[in-house]
């Protein structure tokens, strides 16, 4: 096993620039450098010195970390230099030249982690999160996916099954016959799994959309003023905004952040009949977006009726606010219930919907979050992972009358087991790992 090595800390010049060394060759590469072992997981100020010239490189606090207690499970050294690029080059320069050692991939100390059994994918891909978490929402999902929210009930629907297994395996060597009393026994285990996989999964829409963002998208008529709106949120120029009718034709997107939570806004082309197969795709695509966001926010030139109008969503259908905008342009005129009124030229009104947004997506978090208790599924994998387990328990659960215990009903539960197995990583291709870990940053 190779040891590797490489900067942890962000971008320099910077304070402080954490390198760190994980391998077999980590003690020996620290003593070569600060003249000996300092006492295991004790900070002291070194002086570190190119094993070679004898220059001093720069003085650190240095920490050494003796496997397998470690992040990497292997032994580690962590070097908190002065977070200059001179520094960094030379010391990395210096470790460089030892035999063994090498600079780290992406992610490769997250994978030795992983592999060393010190994490599971989930609590793997949660790190990944934490790393990249821009808002307050994502910081807490990711923090409570990388300690292990998650892989906590993978492991006991895990041992539940396994005892399942050990039941049927017991029944079949001491019996003839199949008992029928062992199965009800599985068969009541098995549904109480499945209750708690489909709990979990209820709650990973709202996972996702926390992890990745939620989806409002602003329709209209051509020159209701949603690319103005667009950019007023976004403050900044994205969308070309004009009083030529049917300009936006491509979905125009804005990451934002509104009460600590992310939130893609999508801009679209104004919905009309249309000659233009240009504009009629843009409308198309519109129409789309509007299908799948989360919220729709129909904007209306202030004193105009509404296109669908102030009719309650459909149900299953995302939220439909209607937005009067323009409102510079009109002298008076009441405002419907449940309508905002908006003037992106004076600000008007600006403040009270982006206020409205927040309580409206406060509102998501906090009716999601009930009876989740941080354990959803956050991506695409593990929520197809936790739907091929449910699919399996259900096809167990489904062997009508029952038959009494067989090779088969073991054959099944071992099914269930390799289908928790692909969510935790105990079971999966490498290509999988390879696109997990790929994503992490060098140093991680
Ligand atoms: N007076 C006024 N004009 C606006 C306002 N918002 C947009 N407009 C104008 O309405 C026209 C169409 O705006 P735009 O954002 O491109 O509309 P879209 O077609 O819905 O994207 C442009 O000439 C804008 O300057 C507003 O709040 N007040
Ligand atoms: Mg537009």
């Amino acid at each position: 096993m190779d040891t590797i090595y490489a900067l942890s800390s962000g971008a320099l010049p910077a304070g402080v620039g954490i390198v760190r060394i994980s391998g077999p060759e980590s003690g020996m590469a620290l003593h070569a450098l600060a003249g000996g072992l300092p006492e295991p997981r004790r900070a002291v100020v070194r002086a570190l010195v190119d094993p070679k010239s004898r220059d001093v490189i720069d003085e650190a606090l240095v920490l050494w970390m003796p496997g397998p207690g470690t992040f990497t499970g292997e032994d580690t050294v962590e070097l908190h230099c002065h977070g200059s690029r001179a520094v960094i080059a030379r010391l990395i320069e210096s470790l460089a030249q030892w035999p063994g050692l090498r600079m780290a991939e992406p992610g490769e100390f997250a994978r030795r982690a992983f592999l060393n059994g010190r994490l599971d994918l989930t609590e793997a891909e949660g790190l990944a999160d934490l790393v990249a978490a821009e808002t307050e929402a994502q910081r807490r999902q990711a923090l409570s996916q990388a300690r292990g929210a998650l892989a906590e009930r993978l492991l006991a629907w895990r041992e539940t099954l396994l005892r399942c297994v050990a039941e049927v395996e017991a029944q079949l060597d001491f019996s003839d016959e199949g008992d029928v009393g062992s199965e009800l026994e599985v068969a009541s285990r098995l549904r109480g799994v499945l209750l708690e996989v489909r709990e979990l999964l209820s709650g990973a829409r709202l996972a996702e959309r926390i992890r990745d963002g939620f989806v409002i998208v602003l329709v209209g008529a051509p020159n209701a003023g949603k690319s103005t709106l667009l950019n007023a949120f976004a403050r900044r120029d994205v969308a070309i905004v004009s009083a030529e009718p049917g300009t936006t034709r491509d979905l125009v997107t804005v990451p934002l952040e509104l009460s600590g939570y992310a939130v893609t806004l999508i801009d679209t082309a104004g919905l009309r009949e249309t000659v233009s197969a240009v504009e009629a795709e843009g409308v198309r695509r519109a129409r789309l977006a509007a299908e799948e966001a989360d919220l729709v926010l129909e904007l209306v030139p202030s004193g105009q009726s509404a296109l669908v109008g102030d009719a309650p969503a459909a149900s299953g259908g995302p939220d439909r606010w209607v937005i009067e905008t323009k409102a510079d342009l009109l002298e008076g005129g009441d405002l419907l219930r449940g309508r905002h009124r908006v003037s992106a030229i004076t600000g008007a009104g600006l403040r009270e919907l982006e206020l409205a947004l927040g309580e409206w997506l406060t509102r998501q978090g906090v009716d999601g979050f009930s009876g989740v208790s941080g354990a959803a599924p956050v991506n695409a994998r593990q929520r197809e992972g936790l739907l091929r387990l449910a699919e399996r328990l259900e096809s167990v659960l489904k062997r009508g009358q029952p038959r009494g215990v067989d090779e088969l009903l073991g054959e099944e539960l071992r099914g269930c087991l390799r289908a928790i197995g692909r969510v935790t990583g105990e079971v999966d291709p490498e290509s999988v790992l390879g696109a997990i870990f790929g994503r992490f940053c060098i140093g991680k």
